[in-house]
């Protein structure tokens, strides 16, 4: 290396002489202004000064045995070739990194789309698509696999589904609660006439939905075209009492009114009504077609009745399963039934997960 300094009156006239001595490769090492002449350095003529250094091809022995200024040591050299290896390195993976971006996007954007347009809200749908893979593999020829493995990611969320089971011995007591008119008479129904006709079950209804006489004429009606015993109750002692004269059924199930999640009497008023016995299996029913934002507050609200199971009704009315998912996503409760007509008995089936998931994944 050669390095040489330059003096001049402007920077352009000194960087003119480094060009011509020392080409077009030159570096600079440092510059600096000074006066030259004057009194004390006072009212001398400003110079420039300007320290310039050119790399030299080694000429034989004698070249590098030349003294230079800043001749780096071997060491130094090893360090910087390897720091230069190490920053090719990051570039080339940055560069692959950016190409993948768009790539990963779209194929992860396609299956958030889809999970948006079922109305998965946007946030959950953004957490359930992230870190799916995005090998190349995958996202070529293979997108059906990504697809399977958000597939089976859903369905952990529908994985605790547990329906009514009769105990060896004593009575099961099961509670449908619930806001107006989502269904939980006709479920009742439904459940009372496979128990009883279907599986031979000693079944007893209980109505405690004393608001509108129209209510429990509509269950009297089902109670006695299957052909089983029906219990009208308006306080917990006649529940306690009802229960007590059931006891030797195998099943009980136990009809409640509507109640508006704003109104917290009557949510109170449920409570007690439930709290005369603590087996009592309660399932809140929620029709599908209710938007996410109402069911959440639903869900809040039900909370002070402790219900353990949820209960979906009308999955032939709803245009995608998005309230189910974000409910069971921030939630994490059993499902018991999934209600799919308005035909006594038959519109009823255990919750089949994979069933629900393909219906949340519909294109
Ligand atoms: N499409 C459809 N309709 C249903 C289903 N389940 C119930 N229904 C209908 O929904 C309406 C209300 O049903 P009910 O069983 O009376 O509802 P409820 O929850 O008992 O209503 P309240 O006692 O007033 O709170 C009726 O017309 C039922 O036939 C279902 O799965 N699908
Ligand atoms: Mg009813």
């Amino acid at each position: 290396m050669k390095v040489k300094l330059y003096t001049a009156s402007t920077i352009n006239d000194a960087m003119a002489q480094v060009k011509s001595d020392l080409g077009r490769d030159a570096v600079i090492l440092h510059t600096r202004k000074f006066r030259k002449g004057g009194f004390l350095g006072f009212f001398g003529k400003e110079m420039v000064e300007v320290m310039a250094a050119v790399d030299t091809p080694p000429v034989g022995s004698a070249a590098l045995a030349k003294p230079t200024l800043v001749r780096p040591s071997v060491e130094d050299e090893a360090k910087v070739a390897s720091m230069q290896l190490e920053l090719a390195n990051m570039r080339k993976l940055l560069e692959q990194l950016v190409s993948k971006i768009p790539q990963q996007e779209q194929r992860l954007s396609s299956l958030y789309q889809l999970l948006v347009k079922n109305d998965v809200e946007p946030d959950i749908a953004r957490n359930l698509v992230q870190g799916l893979p995005d090998d190349n593999s995958i996202i070529g020829a293979a997108s059906p696999i990504v697809r399977q493995l958000l597939f089976d990611r859903l369905c952990n969320y529908f994985q605790k589904v547990e329906g009514i089971t009769i105990p060896q011995n004593g009575t099961k007591v099961v509670a449908l609660i619930g806001p107006t008119g989502v269904g939980k008479t006709t479920t009742i129904a439904k459940l009372a006439a496979n128990f009883a006709l279907r599986d031979g079950y000693k079944v007893a209804l209980i109505t405690a939905d004393t608001y509108r006489i129209a209510a429990v004429e509509q269950l009297k009606t089902y109670a006695d075209i299957i052909g089983i015993p029906i219990e009208i109750v308006y306080t917990p002692d006649e529940m306690k009492a009802a229960l007590y004269r059931h006891r030797d059924k195998h099943l009980v199930l136990i009809d409640t009114a509507g109640r508006s999640p704003n109104n917290q009497y009557q949510l109170a008023e449920l409570q007690a009504l439930l709290s005369v016995d603590p087996y009592i299996d309660t399932h809140l029913v929620l029709s599908t077609t209710t938007k996410y934002k109402d069911a959440l507050e639903l869900v809040k609200k039900f909370s002070v009745c402790s219900p353990q199971k949820f209960l979906f009704t009308k999955i032939d009315e709803a245009s995608n399963l998005g309230t189910v998912l974000n409910l069971l996503y921030q939630f994490p409760t059993k499902l018991s039934y999934v209600t799919s007509g308005q035909n006594v008995p038959d519109d009823i089936e255990l919750a089949n997960p994979s069933k629900l998931v393909n219906l949340i994944l519909r294109d």
